[in-house]
């Protein structure tokens, strides 16, 4: 669709805004009396509801919370708004989802988050994806202009600029973020805008903002790039049922809000009154039955929150070499190229997105060199923003492309956490399975790399193992990396794969073919009677020396390289420690909240382990401390293979 020709239907918009404003209204009967616990109110935004008038098959909307007369004009049944509001088992994400989180994958209605602006990258992914595939589709994004001071705004409004991505902002300006102004604060006001056409709009007038929308509409589905339609309007109720405006406004801000309600004014303007009350009555009538009904729904069992975290990973096929591959020795850096490559040939909708990772350069590790240009516009140079890495990467998705993102270094996904704990790892269980995200973010990590200090060292593993809907493995070898990247392609949902960098330049030889490693699966490396002593990622090597000094070279140790941590194998650990009596984890990472800690929990608490042990379990990792730039550091506070032989002689009383 075009849309310039489109011509105003005012009846559809009145009647979606009528209909949305008895849906607040019976919601907040419903908080009022007990019935529901949470409502957010849309009750003055109702006017955004002309905004479908422009949106057509194959456009996606990244909801804001107030969009309930929009959502209705999309087609959304009120039954659909009465389960969210109550969290009834057959709303769309099945009850896990707040009132005013909005998703539809049927009417390109993404699924929302609470964390204020953070949809505002995905849809730029899924512009960029349609803009790829030459797609005549846009993204509509809306927010409220008290969110637009959040980093990912500006990241997105940066991105889409920088790409020219067919993305319409739409901020819904009501001038409060809860309860502070925001006339003085939001970015349009503070003048930092200029990079972007904005179009200012009356918020409140259907009419006005459908004349103006339509303009602005048809630039960015024409490929004028992106565009922010800066819409005033009145926020007439408190922030949510939680919050009472008459805290901190005065009576009469709040008078000559209501005096200008756009419901009101839109209604007294296409009249007769008497019809709009008709349509009123109408509305209040069919709102009241089904809400009713609804009540009466059956809540989700809670049993079923633990479904559709992750999709089971498929049993992929092996990865085979080409024919004429002739090394027969690889780095691990190596082998992630040579995975990456072949990842790009069996899958044509892959792309890889990350800080120079363009040839000539192809990453600072050179782990992607070769690849731009083997496969020319599918590798992307990113800007330096780690948010926006990560929070394309499920717009990417849901535009049907599969996307690889490489962070430059484990030590700076900081900036990249909420996208990816709030976002990416969220987004099939919050939609119920409507939307996955089936990304591999891999990085390099860990120490024992003299030189590296501080923030180039950190093995920061747990932070990602916490997060419900992620994957993590770390490879120690160059076929357990082909052989994770290689499952992680053909997985579901996100894969985060840490990379140990001391490894990158180790050779080793590898197999012609390598089975896709199933997550879950460790690699028994050694088999023993004495201990078990668990290790991965740079501490196999640690583990491997170890076992060769005098004090631990007579005790017959059985060693799992863990390789993937979420999911663990529990099972070959539990078997082993139950015939051992004795196990040893020794990870890089500090051990407060570590994998070692989840690890010695399960041991102690399932009664046959327990029973088993003849001596303590014990971790041995960097104690809680950061690693500093001097070598002497490293050494210091990183497992060595003298510690770790001495644990093991003391714990199994080897001579
Ligand atoms: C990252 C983040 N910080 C804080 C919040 C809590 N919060 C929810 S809405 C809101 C105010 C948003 O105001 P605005 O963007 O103007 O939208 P409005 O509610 O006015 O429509 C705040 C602080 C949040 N959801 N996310």
């Amino acid at each position: 669709m075009d849309g310039s020709e489109v011509a105003f239907e005012p009846r559809l918009a009145l009647e979606a805004m009528v209909l949305s404003r008895e849906c607040d209204r019976r919601e907040a009967i419903l908080v009022r009396q007990g019935k529901a616990p949470f409502h957010v109110s849309s009750v003055g935004h109702e006017a955004l509801a002309v905004l479908a008038q422009l949106i057509g098959p194959g456009d996606q909307v990244f909801p804001h919370y107030r969009d309930k007369a929009l959502m209705l004009a999309l087609g959304t049944p009120v039954r659909e708004l009465a389960r969210l509001l109550l969290g009834k088992a057959a709303s769309l994400a099945n009850g896990r989802q707040m009132p005013g989180h909005f998703g539809d994958r049927s009417r390109g209605v993404w699924s929302a988050l609470s964390p204020v602006a953070h949809h505002l990258l995905p849809a730029c992914g899924f512009a960029w994806a349609m803009q790829r595939q030459g797609l005549p589709h846009v993204a509509v994004a809306l927010t409220g202009e008290a969110s637009c001071r959040q980093g990912e705004f500006f990241e997105a409004v940066a991105f889409a600029v920088e790409r020219r991505l067919p993305v319409l902002f739409v901020v819904e300006d009501n001038g409060l973020g809860i309860s502070t102004p925001t006339a003085h604060l939001n970015p349009l006001a503070l003048g930092m805008l200029d990079g972007v056409k904005v179009t200012r709009a009356d918020g409140r007038d259907p009419e006005a903002l459908f004349a103006v929308a339509r303009r602005v509409m048809h630039g960015v589905r024409g490929g004028a790039g992106p565009a922010i339609l800066w819409c005033e309007l009145d926020r007439l109720e408190g922030h949510s049922s939680f919050d009472d405006q008459r805290g901190y406004l005065p009576e009469e801000v709040i008078r000559a809000k209501w005096e200008r309600d756009p419901v009101a004014a839109f209604a007294a303007r296409l009249g007769p009154q008497s019809e709009v009350e008709t349509l009123r009555q109408r509305f209040a009538d069919e709102v009241y039955a089904t809400f009713q009904e609804v009540l009466d729904e059956p809540d989700p069992s809670p049993k079923a929150a633990l479904d559709g975290r992750l999709a089971p990973a498929g049993e992929p096929p092996p990865f085979r070499f080409p024919e004429d591959y002739a090394e027969k020795r690889w780095s691990l850096a190596r082998a992630v190229g040579v995975a990456l490559g072949a990842i790009f040939e069996h899958d044509p909708k892959t792309v890889l997105f990350g800080e120079d990772v363009d040839d000539p350069k192809g990453g600072v590790f050179g782990l992607t060199r070769g690849l731009s240009t083997r496969f020319p516009g599918r590798v992307h140079n990113s800007p330096l923003a780690e948010a926006t890495i990560a929070g394309v990467a499920p717009g990417l998705a849901g535009g049907g492309i599969r996307p690889i993102l490489e962070m430059q270094f484990a030590d700076f996904c900081g900036p990249a956490m909420s996208q990816i704990v709030n976002d990416l790892a969220t987004l099939r269980w919050r939609s119920a399975g409507a939307w996955t995200c089936p990304a591999v973010i891999y990085a390099p990590y860990g120490g024992y790399v003299a030189g590296a200090g501080m923030w180039h060292s950190q093995a920061c593993e747990a932070a990602f193992c916490q997060i419900p809907g992620l994957r993590v493995a770390v490879p120690s070898s160059p076929a357990d990396a082909v052989g994770l990247f290689w499952a992680a392609a053909h997985a579901d949902d996100p894969t985060v794969i840490l990379l140990p960098k001391r490894l990158f330049q180790v050779s080793e030889p590898v197999p012609a073919e390598i089975p896709a490693i199933a997550f879950g699966k460790a690699a028994r490396l050694r088999q023993g009677d004495d201990i078990t002593v668990i290790c991965w990622g740079n501490t196999v090597r640690v583990v491997g020396d170890a076992l060769r000094l005098p004090q631990a070279a007579s005790v017959s140790a059985e060693v799992f390289d863990l390789r993937s941590l979420v999911p663990w194998d529990r099972v070959a650990v539990m078997d082993s420690v139950a015939r051992t009596g004795r196990l040893l984890v020794v990870q890089e990472d500090n051990v407060s909240g570590g994998v070692g800690q989840m690890i010695v929990a399960e041991i102690c608490a399932d009664a046959r382990t327990w029973a088993s042990l003849k001596t303590p379990p014990l971790i041995l990792g960097r104690p809680d401390v950061h690693i500093g730039f001097s070598g002497a550091y490293g050494d210091a506070y990183l497992p060595q293979p003298q510690a770790v032989a001495e644990r093991i002689r003391d714990m199994t009383g080897a001579p």
